[in-house]
Formats: C-alpha cells, sequence, structure tokens
C-alpha cells in the first residue's frame, strides 16, 4: 500500500537531549555525530530522514544549577542550549529540529501524553518513600545503593551505577504502574532481538527485568520542584523530569498532533549511562499510551580520560569545541568514529587523535588521491578510460593475483559499510574502508605506473586502466564516507569530478559508472585541484597550551 511505501522510506533518529547544567563536552559531541552519521547515511539511501536533538531543561539538577549561578532558570537554560548548539553547528551535525523542553510545544505534548495515561488510569495518586539522586534525576532501589564516603569523609549513600550521592526522600506524589508492564516489555524485548542494540545492552535490559520492578513515582511536589511542567489539574505538583524529557521524541514528531509518519520509524542513540530509561521506563510508558515503540535503540559506552568517565562533576572533560579547533572537525569525527567501540569505553587522549589521522586520512588516503591526480601521471587531469581487457588473466594482462582480491573487497565494500552502519558500528565500516585504502595504495605501489611508457600503446593503456581503477576506488571511498567525514570527501569526490547527484548510495557502481557510451575516448575531467586533502598534523597542533 502506498502507506507502507512512504514509511518503509521515512526514518526518524534523535539524540539525548542534554542536560543544561554543564557545557557541552566530548561524549556530549559523540552521541551527535553518531545520529549524524545515521541521518547523512539514510539520506545518501534515498530516504527522507529527520534528526533532533536539543537540550533537558527542567528538572532539580538544573533548578539548583541556575540557583547556583545565581540566574532566573529560563536565561540560565538558553544560554547553555545555545552553547550546545553552537557546538552541532560547528562540527556540522546537520540536525533538522533543535528541541528544548521549556518551548510550548513541548508543553503542549507533555501535558497530553499524560492525560493520556492518567485516563487510562495508569497514574495513581500515593506516596514515596525512597533513595533518590539528583545528579542522575533517578529513583533507586535499596539492592542499588551503597555505602560511601564523601569528600569530607563523611558516610553517605550512593547509586551502586553511577557513583552519584542519594538521598533519602518521602513525598506524596503520582505513581506511575510501571510494575503492571514487566511481561510485556520481556515481550517486546524477546519478539525483537534487535531492539536494543549492541546484543550486551538487550541483555543488559533483560537482566534489569528480572529484578524489582515497582511502580514509578512521576511527579515531585512543587515545594521541592518548581522548575518544570505542573501536573494537569493539580499545581501543587510537577512532573518528573525523566517523564517530561522522554516525551520530547514524541514532540519533535508532531505529537499530539499529526506524528505517525515520523513516530513509526523512531531510532534512539543514547549512552549506556541512560539505559533504564530508555529501555523500561520509556517503552512503558508508551505501551500505557497505546504507541508504537521505538525501531532501535543504540546504546555506545563512554569516553573516558584516564580510566575515569569523562563528567562534569570528575573535573576531567575535554572541550570538543578545543579539539576540533586543534584536529579539525572532519578530524574529530573521524576520531570518535574510528576509536568509539560501542561495547566498551574508550579512552581519549590528543595524541591518539593525531597518530590516527595522519596515518589514515593524511597518509593514506589523501596520499593515493595525490598519486592518482599527480600531473606526471594524470597529464590530462582525467579519469581515463578503463580498458576491461587490460584485466582478466587469461589474455596475458599483467594484473595479478592481489589485484583481484582488491577488486572484489572493493566491491563487496558498500554491503559491508551499510551493515555497519545500520549496527552502529562505524568503527568496522572504517576498518574496512581504510583496509581497502591500503591495498589500492598497494596496487599502485605494486605496478608503479609512474614508470610506464605513455609513448607506447600498450603500456599506455595498462596505465589508463591502474588510474582509472583506483579513481574508482577513490570515488567509493569518498561516497561511503560522506556520513562520517562530509567535508574531506566533498573535497575528495570534487577533486574526482564527482557530480553532488553523481554521490548517493544508488551511484556507487564500482568500475561501471564512468565507462562504456558516456566515457569519451579522452577520458572524463577531474574536477580543480583544491590542495591537500587533509593536512598532516604535528606536535604544534597538540601543544598549543
Ligand atoms: O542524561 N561518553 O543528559 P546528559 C560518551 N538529559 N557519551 C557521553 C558521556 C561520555 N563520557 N557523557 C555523556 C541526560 N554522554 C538526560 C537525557 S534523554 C530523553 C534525557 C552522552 O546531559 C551520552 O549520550 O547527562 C549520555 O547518555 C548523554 O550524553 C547524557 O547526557
Amino acid at each position: 500500500s502506498t502507506q507502507l511505501c512512504r514509511d518503509d522510506r521515512s526514518y526518524y533518529i534523535t539524540t539525548p537531549i542534554f542536560y543544561v547544567n554543564a557545557s557541552p563536552h566530548l561524549g556530549h559531541l559523540y552521541s551527535a555525530v553518531i545520529a549524524d552519521c545515521l541521518h547523512r547515511y539514510k539520506l545518501l539511501q534515498g530516504f527522507k530522514s529527520q534528526f533532533a536533538t536539543g537540550t533537558d531543561e527542567h528538572g532539580l539538577k538544573i533548578q539548583q544549577a541556575a540557583e547556583a549561578a545565581g540566574k532566573d532558570p529560563l536565561t540560565f537554560c538558553t544560554d547553555v542550549s545555545e552553547r550546545f548548539r553552537h557546538l552541532f553547528s560547528s562540527c556540522n551535525i546537520s540536525y533538522t529540529d533543535y528541541i528544548r523542553t521549556t518551548q510550548q510545544r513541548h508543553r503542549q505534548a507533555v501535558e497530553h501524553f499524560w492525560s493520556v495515561l492518567w485516563n487510562k488510569g495508569l497514574i495513581y495518586k500515593g506516596s514515596y518513600e525512597g533513595w533518590y539522586s539528583t545528579q542522575d534525576e533517578s529513583f533507586l532501589t535499596p539492592l542499588q545503593v551503597s555505602d560511601a564516603l564523601d569528600s569530607s569523609g563523611k558516610e553517605i549513600k550512593v547509586s551502586l551505577e553511577s557513583g552519584h550521592k542519594v538521598e533519602w526522600m518521602k513525598e506524596e506524589n503520582y505513581m506511575f504502574r510501571l510494575s503492571a508492564f514487566r511481561s510485556q516489555l520481556l515481550d517486546w524485548l524477546r519478539g525483537n532481538p534487535h531492539a536494543v542494540q549492541p546484543e550486551r545492552f538487550q541483555q543488559a535490559v533483560l537482566q534489569l527485568l528480572q529484578e524489582d520492578l515497582p511502580d514509578l513515582s512521576v511527579s515531585r511536589q512543587r515545594n521541592r520542584l518548581q522548575w518544570g511542567i505542573p501536573v494537569p489539574g493539580d499545581p501543587e505538583q510537577t512532573i518528573y523530569v525523566w517523564l517530561d524529557a522522554l516525551v520530547n521524541y514524541l514532540t519533535v514528531a508532531g505529537y499530539p498532533h499529526e506524528h505517525d509518519q515520523w513516530w513509526r520509524v523512531a531510532h534512539h542513540v543514547i549512552g549506556k549511562d541512560i539505559l533504564k530509561f530508555h529501555a523500561v521506563y520509556w517503552p512503558a510508558f508508551l505501551l500505557g499510551a497505546g504507541l508504537p515503540l521505538p525501531k532501535t535503540i543504540y546504546v555506545h559506552s563512554h569516553w573516558t580520560v584516564e580510566g575515569k568517565k569523562m563528567s562534569k562533576s570528575v573535573g576531567n572533560v575535554v572541550d570538543p569545541l578545543e579539539c576540533s579547533q586543534m584536529f579539525t572537525t572532519d578530524g574529530m569525527r573521524y576520531f570518535l568514529l574510528r576509536q568509539g567501540v560501542p561495547d566498551s569505553d574508550c579512552d581519549y587522549t590528543d595524541n591518539k587523535v593525531m597518530k590516527l589521522l595522519n596515518a589514515e586520512l593524511a597518509d593514506s588516503l589523501g596520499g593515493l588521491l595525490n598519486r592518482c591526480t599527480a600531473p606526471a601521471l594524470n597529464p590530462a587531469q582525467v579519469y581515463p578510460c578503463f580498458c576491461p581487457q587490460s584485466f582478466p588473466r587469461e589474455q596475458g594482462g599483467r594484473a595479478v593475483e592481489e589485484d583481484y582480491h582488491m577488486l572484489e573487497a572493493v566491491k563487496s565494500l558498500p554491503a559491508v559499510v551499510e551493515k555497519h552502519y545500520e549496527s552502529m558500528h562505524m568503527y568496522k565500516a572504517l576498518e574496512a574502508i581504510s583496509a581497502c585504502v591500503r591495498q589500492t595504495n598497494g596496487f599502485v605501489q605494486r605496478h608503479t605506473p609512474w614508470k610506464l611508457d605513455q609513448r607506447d600503446s600498450k603500456d599506455k593503456r595498462w596505465q589508463d586502466t591502474i588510474v582509472h581503477v583506483s579513481l574508482e576506488c577513490l570515488r567509493i571511498y569518498g561516497t561511503l564516507l560522506q556520513p562520517i567525514i562530509p567535508e574531506t570527501s566533498n573535497k575528495l569526490l570534487s577533486r574526482l569530478g564527482v557530480q553532488p547527484e553523481e554521490r548517493s548510495w544508488a551511484a556507487l557502481n564500482f568500475l561501471s559508472r564512468y565507462q562504456g557510451l558516456d566515457c569519451p575516448f579522452e577520458g572524463r575531467a577531474l574536477g580543480v585541484d583544491s590542495g591537500v586533502l587533509f593536512t598532516r598534523l604535528g606536535t604544534q597542533n597538540v601543544d598549543k597550551e
């Protein structure tokens, strides 16, 4: 049906909305870069894609941060929200919607969502007594709490998972019947083994569901929390910030108005710290409200510095704007996605960034482009004609076994990359691309086309073949890398003379694109030379401080 058809080609990807209690750091940029990569990839595949990010501005934590800064909460939120937006824009994060939970459209969505749950009898007035972590804005059971000492040696209780301090609270408030959803949640996960990715996080959620699943407090007394959305019909209570925050994904989709087109194809990127909220509370709320569940929850691990999770409270944050000034925006994007392994934490150092970028972008990829476009080898500045007859072994061609391996690898590369992008394993996609780039460099190196005699017609034909094949490899790499390093890919493809409308997934067509009738005998013109593809970084880049 046309309905199916439309939905098939729609895609909606989100990042968490970030708390505005502190400035953005590298971890926030990481989530945004992953989501941006998925968004750009889907666009290249011909999808209509919507990509949302933004800021989470309500709750006790923000209220306290604004107080500490001596600012009125909205002014405070606006300032920090703008810092996130600025970071994302300067890093080419191509979001299509930037949501702030203080916006009117969001308030309307939350009020509506609350009323739906209320009308279905899923929210009741009760009294909550238990542990609360303001830093995590999270309720914890006794088993999730342990003893610790604070900096002054005082005995305190902390969350086992985050290490943040918890306090005992006792209040009248509204409760959500979370306990009623355990079996539906289990069914959902069992029926959708890829709902939470990577696999180990799906297992972690199943584990969570084995434990006690008590009803959830979804409001706070107004005298404790003013900075939030009041409970509809009861201004003495403020809606719990996580219920408020999660609904942002619906707000962007258009809820409570027409939201089906986007909501049916929603995918969330999150850090592992907020897995419980996204894979237990959120689906339970949605089931309660009778709405479809997200298609995928992509979970990534954390960036650490000297083994410690990067966070404001530890004071070890890496400033992503400073990094992208040192290493370029594309450089940081490439590093984060090449080194970031979703399944496990990764340690950040400037030195690692420099080494990786020099090896893979400057030397390997940039070097390959230089070789194939050097005027000595390619005086006409063209994609020369491809002579397939230079390749078949049986006709005494000069190609060797490894060349055929390289061709096979590049031919199957788009499918490999596609598979890894789809499962958020960008590092595996980049590993595969990087291996192919090495193979192509090996191919050129092996045949030393610059040594061939251009006046000898056989030699000339073989040389043209080598150059054509290498340029074709570069075109494939440039196309596949667009979601990761958009500026560098654009530079590469422009240098190859690949027009904007020839850069989609459907246009890949390795080795067949520029041969045959479309290809005049003189070859197809390259684009203008706009300089080095990726400038080598030296110690001067990191020694600025
Ligand atoms: O939790 N490494 O906001 P938040 C990698 N407002 N990613 C990291 C990271 C690190 N060291 N630190 C943070 C909230 N992140 C809520 C979310 S969503 C409805 C509400 C990333 O500002 C990662 O995506 O604490 C993590 O989940 C998120 O920032 C937490 O951001």
